[in-house]
């Protein structure tokens, strides 16, 4: 779907939209299946190795991570997109539906940002961990991005509700500027630093997407569920535009002036991800001092 008119203004007046049943089971489902397979090959490597007493293997997608995590809590790390390099999370990248909308605010030359995540949010209790702290997305790329609008996806690929930890923005918040963000110890605009905006908690359920605006002030609420929030935020920007993380690889997805210059192939992706991982392991990623 193309954005109306008044959602692009709702869009640029708030800094963020909330859209519902955008994408189908059809979209979400190869995600959910990859990962199901990745989590089911380290499940049954640590019950090998005797580390989990279980497999867990009647468990859900939301829950079978968590159970093997509260015994093992590695088995939750480096599953993100572009350490773990699946293909339907590739194509999920390109899905036409999101391209659609991001087409609407970013034009018809798209290339996909570096700076993209799956995340099991596993829930707080569990971790002990914090959610992601209030900051904007500006703060995590080189300031060469300053002058540019890039856009952020955000994709519940399970339900994101008040309970497991959905996202909050504070509408509105683009209008302030870049914030001094600081290290808490992740990344973190603190209170002192943030336009007096409430926060809004926005639940969208699977189907469903954030979009919000690289200025845009947003953390998330903790996951006080007995399951595992994932969700995926993914950036588009016009093709001119630095990425803000120049040390990995952008993927031009969608272009009507140059279909020749696309970069939409799986080996392509995965090849240049993994000189890049190695590349730029060392290389600084924030504009802030510790
Ligand atoms: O999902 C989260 O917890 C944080 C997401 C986020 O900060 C983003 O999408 O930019
Ligand atoms: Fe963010």
């Amino acid at each position: 779907m193309h954005l109306t008119e008044a959602q692009i203004s709702s869009f640029h007046e708030d800094g963020y939209l909330r859209l519902e049943n955008v994408l189908g089971t059809d979209d979400l489902q190869p995600v959910i299946d990859e990962y199901s397979d990745i989590i089911d090959k380290r499940a049954q490597k640590l019950y090998a190795e005797g580390k989990v007493s279980s497999l867990h293997e009647d468990e859900p997608f939301t829950r079978r991570l968590l159970l093997l995590a509260k015994e093992v809590p590695e088995v939750a790390g480096n599953l993100d997109i572009m350490q773990e390099r699946g293909e339907a999370t590739f194509n999920f990248l390109k899905n036409p539906k999101i391209l659609d909308v991001a087409e609407s605010l970013c034009g018809s030359e798209i290339v996909c940002n570096p700076i993209q995540h799956i995340r099991a949010v596993l829930p707080h209790r569990a971790t002990g961990g914090s959610p992601t702290h209030f900051h904007q997305d500006i703060g995590v790329c080189w300031p060469d991005t300053d002058s540019y609008f890039m856009l952020t996806v955000w994709v519940p690929v399970v339900d994101a509700t008040l309970e497991n930890g959905c996202l909050a923005v504070l509408p509105g918040s683009h209008k302030y500027g870049l914030r001094q963000h600081a290290y808490t110890p992740g990344l973190n605009v603190p209170e002192e630093e943030r336009p007096p905006i409430k926060s809004k908690p926005l639940p969208v359920p699977a189907g469903g997407l954030i979009l919000f605006h690289n200025y845009t002030l947003h953390h998330a609420l903790p996951n006080e569920s007995d399951e595992v929030r994932w969700s995926f935020d993914l950036r588009y920007h016009d093709a001119y535009m630095p990425s803000g993380r120049p040390f990995y690889p952008t993927f031009l997805m969608r272009s009507k002036f140059r279909p020749d210059a696309l970069q939409t192939d799986y080996k392509t992706w995965c090849d240049r991800w993994e000189f890049a991982l190695m590349a730029g392991k060392d290389a600084v990623r924030y504009r802030w001092k510790r």
